[in-house]
């Protein structure tokens, strides 16, 4: 079994995605039986679905955030929390995953790219985001500003990744430099971007690439190591002292 053995010049920024949850209980979205074979994209993870039937919309993310709160972080979710105590500020994770697993695990440096399923925020104004753990099915919230609805605080297709997000990704890089870049994808399909590009951002920084799924990703060429397998396996072993 690989191993990446970080060092004090390692910088180490890990990409997760759908994959990583899976061995905690959560379905993904591409594999067989998983949420896009259940669900069309366009009816539940888009802008305008959520104009159409926000009711259908709340119904799928209410699922979603009760099963997240139904599951436990798995050891590929505790093999990166450990990590990050060794390395501190060298490290950063970057999650596609709304599941909210890694912080549960440890993780504190931690940028939700695809936002958070126990987050909401409303749709037209610019109040904050606030934290949500309730289940919607007819009864939506409101505003208590605007009136306006709120919704789940999640990027659906279509929209812009959050602007303190990207920065705080290309300060990271930028400061990598510095020592040895390493990037490491765990559990994701390479399809969505742009969290599928980060990859090629790592590389022109001169990062080492890793990438463990349990199958070939669609960005895969990119990566110098693929190792193939199940993270909760395989993350404690390569990412161990
Ligand atoms: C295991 C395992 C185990 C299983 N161990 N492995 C460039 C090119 C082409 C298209 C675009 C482009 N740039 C933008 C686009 C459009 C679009 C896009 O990427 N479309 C593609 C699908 C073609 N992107 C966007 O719209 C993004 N926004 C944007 O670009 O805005 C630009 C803009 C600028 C200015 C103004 C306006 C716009 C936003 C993308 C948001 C994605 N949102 C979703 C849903 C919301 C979150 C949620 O509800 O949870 O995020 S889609 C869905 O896919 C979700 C995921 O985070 C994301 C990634 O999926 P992930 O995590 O990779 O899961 P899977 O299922 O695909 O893969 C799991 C993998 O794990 C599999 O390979 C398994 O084998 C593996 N696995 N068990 C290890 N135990
Ligand atoms: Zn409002």
């Amino acid at each position: 079994m690989p191993n990446l053995a970080l060092d004090g010049e390692s910088w180490l920024l890990v990409l997760t995605g759908a994959g990583v949850s899976a061995e905690s209980g959560l379905p993904t979205f591409r594999d067989a039986n998983g949420l896009w074979e259940r669900h069309r994209v366009e009816d539940v993870a888009t802008p305008e679905a959520f104009e159409r039937d926000p009711a259908l919309v709340w119904r799928f993310y209410s699922q979603r955030r009760a099963a997240a709160e139904g599951c436990r972080p798995n050891a590929g979710h505790l093999a990166i929390a450990e990590v990050e105590r060794r390395l501190g500020d060298r490290f950063l994770l970057v999650t596609q995953n709304v599941d909210g697993l890694h912080a549960r695990a440890g993780s504190r440096r931690v940028v939700e790219l695809h936002g958070s399923l126990f987050t909401s925020r409303c749709s037209r104004c610019d109040r904050d985001p606030f934290p949500d753990d309730r289940l919607y099915e007819r009864d939506l919230p409101e505003c208590d500003a605007c009136h306006a609805r709120i919704r789940p605080h999640i990027v659906w297709f279509g929209e812009p990744l959050f602007p303190a997000d990207i920065h705080r990704i290309d300060s990271f890089l930028r400061a990598a430099r510095a020592g040895r870049p390493v990037f490491l994808a765990a559990g994701t399909s390479g399809n969505v971007y742009p969290a599928a590009g980060l990859v090629h951002q790592a590389r022109a920084t001169g990062a080492e690439t890793w990438l463990v799924n349990a199958e070939p990703a669609e960005n895969g060429a990119a990566f110098d190591h693929f190792v193939q397998g199940r993270g909760a396996g395989i993350l404690p072993r390569l990412l161990g002292p």
